[in-house]
């Protein structure tokens, strides 16, 4: 099936220009006198009070921060605050319009959109469903601090609770939204449409964009909002982002009622600095950040800069924006102009910049300002106005009491309750479906192409005389890939996969051939060569509750997704609190013959982050039964599977690979070929260079090498190994991953440790080399090798008799390398 789109060779080399509409600056200049009639007093007297709220909230940490004390109540706290203030306006302006169902990300300072983007959730909700939500969060453990100490209505309770949760989560308390394991930079509270604020500058940029897809693909109402700052334009997720969310295919390709635009706004909160450095005039070019979106496509993502010192030029965007985007022209790029007079964080001295500048920009302080036109409007008195002030200084010292209050807000003890982060290191569900109704697919099971042809291989791999069927044949491990996702595909109606090459070419390597006919270009897609994003919006994809398997061509890429997979897949169930789960399977294809930079096994690295499971199939039925299990979790897994097998065939499993679903447990080691004198514990395709040992130890050797499959790195049962040392006192443990920091290194020291008194020799590790991966002709001597292996055991736990060494494998050569670093 080709690309729709005809590549003409007259039309695309006509010549011509490429025109830019104006990008409009600061267009809006109402006041409140103008905007009078538009508004209910009620909420132009809102937005006062929810950018005073801001104000003294930020103040408080302030004080907190520099002087250990706020009205009389004394705190130390050590970790961060990155303060707002100066950007109410550009806050309250951004959340007024938005629904509940509207969803914010943002950024490590954040504080103000959560604040206000709650507060405009509580003013539209009723007070039944407040109450639902107060009391069913976390068990209402947040809302009964409140409710003792607030007998108010429900919306005040309420307005309490948000100012509550958020401050608690700010010291660490585990009465705050995220149990304390998310902070300062982190906090956030799903219930009011407030998603993850990330410390990683623009870790929102593609995040947010999976939440805006999930909204397209599930068809949930609601928009999305990334809120990052000025500086986080020069980060690549943030980029990648904007590219991604302004495919082409979206308003092109899509069947209806899925085609149209993302609904999602890059808004800008743009205070003009970085840390210290300026935006514009010092580290970029763009002079005004809007132009920027000129740059992703023909609407130019209807890039405006708008002045975010005004409150009522910001609802004014917002409102126009939000039209745009329901009218499924989006994406949108809002650059808010603001100006923040704290420093980035409370200990800046702020030296590089003059005090006249914080003079010029708090003469124009946007709450004094606004405070100004509501009374020249005649909308407020100015009593009424300092009541407001003074009713929310004191709401805010009475949460302030409740937060640092230690009794009433504990922090978790993990003397006590050692185990409480490890518990919510993984969600470890099992859902058969994220969501219950019919899923959007092209053709019946029986119908479809691959599966035909699938039922004419054999399904194990050798015939009645225990010879390989060929390839064409054997039913092989990209099969078993495959049969475990179109399954999946057919039960969970949320499950989406894409990546580069997904569709047409068959994704990578051929394990998609046979789903192009089967879904809608909604459940798969081909994405740009964005690495980060398609990592990234899978992780926003997968908090808001649905299933997807982003696909990364090659384990060398990785790289390109590092942030998103080290600092963001693994965290964010533990770092909400348990609150999100994350049913994302990351496929990563381990490359071979094409040397350094496609050629290498990364699963160390992986491995050896908390909050993955990591998995590495080695036969058609590990892969399907690992598979059809990472895709019933509700964890984030990374699949690692290797071209170098993608066509083996199954010589274990005598039964063949089973036509229905069963699951291989995460974790869990299997013995591939049974054995006494010897262990040979391997990951991934090495199980093969270790079955080939096993036959030369037997034949040449008399050895009974018991080979087993570690499937899994992380989780690890370790009994089946341990059973297997104490019979054989021998372990050799093979990957292809380089030796040194080998995931093996990790397995090999806790083998030594639990099994110290049953173990002849210390066990012997052998990875690749630690060079760059060398041409195809030349990788038998960067791989493991057979020989290598029996060389090992003869230099270092056994002396094999007769035997030649072809390799180096002893002690002292490893030692040597050490010191050379290589
Ligand atoms: C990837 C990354 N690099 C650097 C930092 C350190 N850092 C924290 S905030 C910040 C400046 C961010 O500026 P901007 O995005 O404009 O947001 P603002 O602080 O102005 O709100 C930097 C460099 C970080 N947190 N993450
Ligand atoms: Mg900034």
């Amino acid at each position: 099936m080709p690309e729709k789109l005809f590549i003409d060779p007259r039309k695309t080399r006509t010549p011509g220009f490429i025109k830019f509409d104006p990008i409009p600056v600061n267009q809006y200049r109402k006041s409140v006198a103008d905007e009078v009639s538009n508004f209910l007093k009620e909420d132009l007297l809102r937005i006062y009070r929810d950018m005073a709220i801001i104000r003294e909230f930020e103040t408080m940490l302030n004080k907190i921060k520099t002087t250990n004390e706020y009205n009389g109540i004394a705190y130390n706290h050590p970790g961060p605050a990155h303060l707002s203030i100066g950007q109410e306006a550009a806050a309250v302006g951004m959340a007024f319009h938005l629904d509940v169902d509207d969803l914010i990300f943002g950024s490590h300072r954040s504080h103000g959109e959560i604040l206000a983007k709650g507060l405009s959730a509580i003013h539209r909700q009723n007070e039944d469903d407040l109450f639902s939500i107060m009391t069913s969060y976390m068990d209402g453990v947040t809302y009964k601090v409140v409710k003792k100490n607030n007998k108010g209505s429900m919306k005040d309770q309420a307005v309490d609770f948000l100012l509550y949760g958020t401050l608690a989560e700010i010291f660490a308390k585990k009465t705050g939204f995220n149990k304390g394991l998310g902070g300062s930079m982190h906090a956030f509270f799903p219930p009011f449409g407030i998603y993850p604020n990330n410390a990683i500058v623009g870790g929102s940029g593609d995040i947010a964009v999976g939440a805006a897809l999930y909204k397209k693909v599930n068809q949930k109402p609601g928009i999305v909002v990334a809120n990052i700052g000025d500086a986080s334009m020069g980060c690549g997720p943030v980029w990648e982002g904007m590219v991604f969310s302004a495919m082409d295919q979206f308003k092109s390709l899509w069947d209806e009622p899925f085609r149209g635009g993302l609904k999602i706004i890059f808004n800008f909160m743009n205070n003009q600095y970085g840390m210290g450095g300026q935006t514009r005039g010092e580290t970029m070019g763009y002079d005004m950040l809007a132009r920027v979106g000129a740059g992703i496509n023909p609407e130019m993502m209807h890039a405006e800069r708008i002045d975010g010192y005004n409150p009522l030029a910001v609802i004014d965007a917002f409102k126009r924006k939000k039209e745009i985007l329901e009218a499924k022209q989006g994406p949108v790029l809002l650059d808010t102009l603001t100006y923040r007079f704290s420093g980035h964080s409370p200990s800046d001295a702020s030296s590089y910049r003059s005090k006249d500048e914080v003079d010029a920009w708090m003469a124009v302080d946007s709450i004094v300002r606004y405070k100004e036109q509501l009374i020249e409007a005649g909308v407020a008195g100015k009593t009424e106005l300092q009541d407001v002030d003074q009713y929310i200084k004191e709401m805010i010292t009475r949460i302030t009491g409740l937060a640092v209050n230690d009794e009433l807000s504990p922090r978790m003890d993990l003397s006590k309750e050692p185990d409480a982060i490890e518990s919510m290191m993984f969600s470890s569900g099992s859902e058969t479906s994220m969501e219950d109704r019919p899923p959007g697919v092209l053709l019946s099971l029986e119908d479809n192409p691959r599966l035909l042809q699938l039922k004419k291989k054999e399904r194990f791999g050798l015939d009645a005389k225990g010879k390989p069927f060929s390839k064409m044949k054997a039913y092989q491990l990209r099969d078993g890939i495959f049969e475990a996702l179109i399954d999946r595909f057919y039960k969970d109606p949320t499950l989406i996969a894409y990546g580069e090459e997904n569709r047409e070419w068959g994704g990578a390597f051929a394990v998609y051939r046979g789903l192009t006919e089967a879904l809608p270009y909604n459940r798969l897609f081909n994405t740009p060569i964005s690495e980060g994003a398609i990592v990234g919006t899978a992780i926003g994809y997968g908090m808001c509750g649905g299933r997807v398997v982003p696909e990364i061509m090659y384990c060398d890429f990785l790289g390109r997704a590092g942030d998103e997979v080290f600092n963001q897949l693994p965290k964010w169930q533990a770092m909400s609190g348990n609150i999100l789960k994350m049913p994302v399977v990351v496929r990563v294809s381990v490359g071979s013959k094409y040397g350094a930079q496609h050629s290498q096994d990364w699963s160390s690295l992986v491995a050896h982050i908390p909050g993955l499971k990591v998995v590495f199939p080695a036969t058609p039925y590990d892969a399907k039964g690992l598979m059809n299990a990472a895709l019933q979790g509700t964890d984030p897994v990374v699949f690692f599977e290797s071209q170098r097998i993608y066509d083996v065939g199954e010589l274990f499993h005598k039964e063949g690979v089973p036509e229905g679903y069963y699951e291989v447990p995460l974790g869990e080691p299997d013995i591939k070929r049974p054995g006494s004198d010897i262990t040979i514990l391997t990951v991934g395709a090495t199980l093969y260079t270790a079955i080939e040992a096993a036959g030369q130890l037997e034949q040449e050797y008399g050895l009974s090498a018991e080979v087993i499959d570690a499937r899994s790195l992380v989780p690890f049962n370790y009994d089946l190994v341990l059973n297997s040392v104490r019979k054989t006192g021998k372990i050799v443990l093979v990957s292809d991953a380089s030796d040194r920091g080998s995931f093996l290194k990790e397995l090999a020291a806790n083998i030594t440790s639990l099994a110290f008194d049953d173990l002849d020799a210390p066990p012997v590790v052998i990875g690749s080399r630690n060079w760059i991966v060398p041409a195809h002709e030349l990788e038998d001597e960067y791989f493991p090798q057979a020989h290598w292996i029996l060389d090992a055991i003869h230099e270092r736990i056994v002396p094999l008799k007769n035997h030649a060494i072809l390799s180096d494998q002893s002690d002292d050569k490893m030692k040597h390398n050490a010191a050379l670093g290589v």
